[in-house]
């Protein structure tokens, strides 16, 4: 018997199949795209709109950034194009086999020194032009001062939103601000403690709150509605459920409620059943208005 034989015949007895089955012969896997496609299409898409999102607008300052966004994207997605289309033409033109470099063929030359010039020329031009759109944009971003119909605020801590109404009859809540629509209102933020980051993306674009500064913000909703924000600078454990609720209401309901919360508090007695918010969801009151 041969040794290799010999071998076989040792494992056969020592592995019997009935320990170690052969696995099941699988039918190959069919690629379905249509299946594929609409999975991951429904799941990018759902990111361009709903409560929270930068391609979702709802105020000037977020609707400028859409646009710088778009413009971006649709420029830059141009050029990479156009860099891959010439990559690609370089790397599949045939050359004539003389090895001879572009400097010492004339003819060759002039088109190379007229190609350069062209992508030098364009690139100035793309970039100048994507940088005065976005300092542009600034202009809407950040404008604030004379016109704000209210001034807000707010503080981060670990890990919630301290929202203070200032004036006569200030107030303050948690968690949630409420706006007249289409009435400019300025932020102030500043923190209690770590660099937080305040985020309401359909209304405007992030602003940091840093120790021992303030920074300020305009917000403006052109539509009622519930608006969701989040920290966006990592502040520690809890750091992913400091959300924090915009809700925006016509003018003479927020005026009521304003009323309402400038008010003396009422006994507990009258307030009994009535459930506490808490960061990360939305507040009932809230939502209730928005579904009407
Ligand atoms: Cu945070």
């Amino acid at each position: 018997m041969a040794p290799d034989e010999h071998n076989n015949n040792e494992r056969d007895r020592r592995v019997p199949d009935a320990v170690f089955p052969l696995p099941p012969s699988r039918p190959e896997r069919v690629w379905a795209p249509s299946v594929d496609l609409l999975v991951t299409g429904s799941a990018l898409l759902s990111g361009c709109a709903g409560v929270q999102s930068a391609l979702d607008p709802h105020s000037e300052q977020a609707d400028t950034l859409a646009v710088l966004f778009w413009t971006f994207t649709a420029v830059l997605g141009l050029v990479w194009l156009v860099t891959m289309a010439g990559l690609l033409l370089a790397l599949t033109r045939r050359r004539d086999g003389r090895g001879e470099s572009a400097e010492v063929r004339p003819a060759v030359k002039r088109p190379m020194l007229v190609a350069f010039a062209a992508m030098l020329a364009s690139s100035a031009i793309v970039l100048s032009g994507l940088a005065v759109l976005s300092f542009g944009g600034q202009r809407t971003i950040f404008g604030s001062g004379a016109g704000a119909a209210l001034t807000i605020s707010v503080i981060g801590h670990q890990w919630w939103w301290q929202v203070r109404y200032e004036g006569d009859g200030g107030f303050e809540t948690a968690n949630e601000i409420r706006i007249p629509v289409g009435s400019p209102v300025d932020i102030k933020l500043t923190t209690a403690d770590v660099i937080h980051s305040f985020w309401i993306p359909s209304l405007a674009g992030k602003l940091d709150l840093i120790p021992g500064k303030r920074n300020e913000l305009r917000i403006e909703a052109s539509k009622p509605g519930v608006y969701r924000g989040q920290c966006a600078e990592f502040c520690g454990q809890q750091h992913a459920h400091m959300a924090i609720f915009v809700v925006a209401l016509e003018s003479r309901e927020f005026e009521r409620w304003r009323a309402d919360q400038a008010a003396p508090a009422k006994p507990m007695a009258h307030r009994r059943g009535q459930g506490v918010a808490s960061a990360g969801s939305p507040p009932p009151a809230a939502l209730s208005e928005s579904s009407r």
